[in-house]
């Protein structure tokens, strides 16, 4: 079998113009969705996603402004610098990007943005809610890669779905939304990690994989069975003497070789990161409707 490769450029691109549209319409409701995103330190990979963050704003038009912090930055000057932006109308959500430096607590710090304001969905007034089912902001990569599915003709439902990865940005919330009762959930999720037994067995009986350990190429073709479906969350940077910058993405699977089992898979880059940054757009203008009261508190 050849794959069919799902594209998350394309499905982003229609999904932006969806977005647009209701942006236009807030726009001559006299309402403007406004998103900070704050970074601190100098990751490159996180100054990569921060910059795309910030340009997607622009095409969409939601008004947006990056904060920009030194490594050296105090947990309590971030805390401070959360406190500022939860309390300035002009946005609906706040970002902070992961990882922080290590001498600040992730925790203290997501625990602290306004929940009606996280439109990451990372605080745990939002995860709980995730968990049982309520209206929540979804964490932005988790139901990028439900889009994915749903959007390629793959419907989870009463499907099998292993998770390689327990992250709090991933591996855990993914595994969470899709075992809800809902649209483009209803699978039967396995989630393996570096402690799991045996994982090939495990992920050769996934009707549908989705992989987010952030290992170059982890997946190889005998870790799957025939006519699968491939979600690739890993975004790694590998050494490639052939490129002029000296280095390439991968995902953590092994493109050409899953790609011949497969019946579908999405590529690195160009699969689960447009969507991330996609779903993050639409989250703040969802958090832009609640804040007008447009619709029921997020
Ligand atoms: N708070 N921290 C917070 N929210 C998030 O949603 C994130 N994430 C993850 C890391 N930390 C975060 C992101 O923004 C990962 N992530 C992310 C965003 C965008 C892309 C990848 C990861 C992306 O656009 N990837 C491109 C390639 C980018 C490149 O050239 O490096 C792709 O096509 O996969």
């Amino acid at each position: 079998m050849v794959a069919t490769i799902i594209n998350g450029d394309e499905i982003a691109k229609t999904i932006r113009k969806e977005i647009k549209v209701e942006v236009d319409m807030l726009k001559a409701k006299g309402i403007d969705p406004g998103l900070v995103v704050i970074i601190v330190g100098e990751d490159p990979a996180s100054q990569v996603y921060v910059r795309k963050k910030g340009e997607a704003c622009n095409e969409m038009g939601i008004c947006s402004e990056t904060a920009m912090l030194p490594a050296s930055t105090t947990e309590e000057e971030l805390l401070e610098l959360v406190d500022k932006y939860n309390k300035d109308p002009k946005f609906d959500g706040v970002l902070v990007q992961v990882p922080l430096p290590k001498h600040i607590s992730e925790e203290r710090v997501l625990l602290r943005i306004d929940p009606s304001k996280d439109v990451d969905g990372f605080h745990p007034m939002n995860v709980g809610k995730m968990l049982v089912g309520a209206d929540c902001y979804l964490p932005c990569t988790p139901h990028g890669c439900q889009e994915l599915l749903m959007r390629s003709g793959n419907d989870p439902a009463g499907k099998h779905v292993v998770v390689l990865g327990r992250s709090n940005i991933v591996g855990k919330p993914v595994a969470c939304m899709l075992i809800q009762k809902a649209k483009g959930a209803d699978a039967t999720v396995t989630v393996c990690h570096s402690r799991t037994k045996n994982i090939a067995e495990i992920t050769r009986q996934a009707d549908i994989l989705i992989a987010a350990i952030g290992q170059p190429k982890f997946v190889k073709a005998d870790m799957v069975k025939d006519g699968v479906v491939v979600i690739d969350v890993g975004v790694n940077r590998i050494a490639d003497a052939t490129k002029k910058s000296g280095t390439r993405l991968v995902g953590d699977v092994d493109f050409d070789e899953v790609s011949k089992k497969a019946k579908a898979i999405t590529p690195v880059p160009g699969g689960v990161g447009p969507m991330t940054i996609t779903m993050l757009m639409k989250n703040t203008v969802q958090a832009a409707k609640v804040h007008h009261g447009l619709v029921e508190k997020c």
